[in-house]
């Protein structure tokens, strides 16, 4: 069956914004006040991941254990850190290319759809300004299973009643190339294709986003 190009389904962290850093600094103020020093190298492994599942590998580094009463204030906390970061975001926080790319897809009546995990990842897009480009949205309120668990991009897929295999997903994590690819869709890797090698092309931004080039290679109609 021939596959047309119908929806580009975008990550929000590392894609189109990057929040990583400010999900960083909001987990390193909060591991400092119970003792825990969270270093560079160990927040990689929080990308893309929950904020529970994100606190609960945290505190694996703890020298006490947490109720969960405890833990929910302590993401609670978390959160408002990242908030106050959020709230500061103005377009000039956008990726480069993030506009340019949205305006060709629309241009050529393609979907642009939203798949983060970040439960505030409407409120990020709203303070980007970018909220008007979406045909629709799936965040962390949505889903039950994290990345590399494919329910993100096949529910992003079934919000715009496109079939998988008409979607183009785009993700800067090894997670999200491989949830892109357990549901049959083409995988646009941004960053190093030695870190996302299972993606069908990789890419340095979207500035490199070129809609012919995935025509061709994806094998679009
Ligand atoms: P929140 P993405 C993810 O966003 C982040 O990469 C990850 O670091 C964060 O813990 C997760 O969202 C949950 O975020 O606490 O705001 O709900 O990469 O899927 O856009
Ligand atoms: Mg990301």
């Amino acid at each position: 069956m021939a596959k047309r190009l119908k929806a580009v389904i975008f990550d929000l962290d590392g894609i189109i914004a990057d929040t990583a850093k400010f999900h960083y600094q909001a987990w390193k103020k909060l591991a400092s006040e119970i003792g825990i020093n969270l270093t560079y190298e160990f927040n990689e492994n929080l990308k893309g991941v929950g904020r529970m599942e994100s606190l609960n590998l945290i505190l694996t580094l703890a020298d006490k254990s947490y109720s969960n009463e405890e833990k929910i204030k302590l993401a609670n906390k978390k959160n408002r850190y990242y908030l106050e970061f959020v709230n500061r975001m103005t377009p000039s926080d956008l990726l480069p290319g993030v506009v340019k790319c949205f305006e060709v897809l629309k241009g050529n009546n393609i979907n642009i759809v939203l798949a983060s995990a970040s439960k505030n990842s409407l409120d990020v897009i709203k303070r980007l300004e970018i909220e008007k480009y979406f045909d629709y949205v799936v965040s962390g309120k949505d889903i039950s299973k994290s990345k590399p668990d494919p329910e993100i991009f096949i529910k992003a897929a079934k919000g715009i009643k496109v079939a998988t295999k008409n979607c183009v997903g785009v993700e800067d994590s090894i997670a999200g190339i491989l949830a892109i690819n357990a549901c049959n869709m083409f995988s646009v890797g941004i960053g190093n294709k030695k870190n996302l090698y299972p993606a069908d092309i990789c890419i340095k931004d979207l500035t490199e986003f070129d809609i012919e080039e995935i025509y061709l290679i994806g094998g679009f109609l």
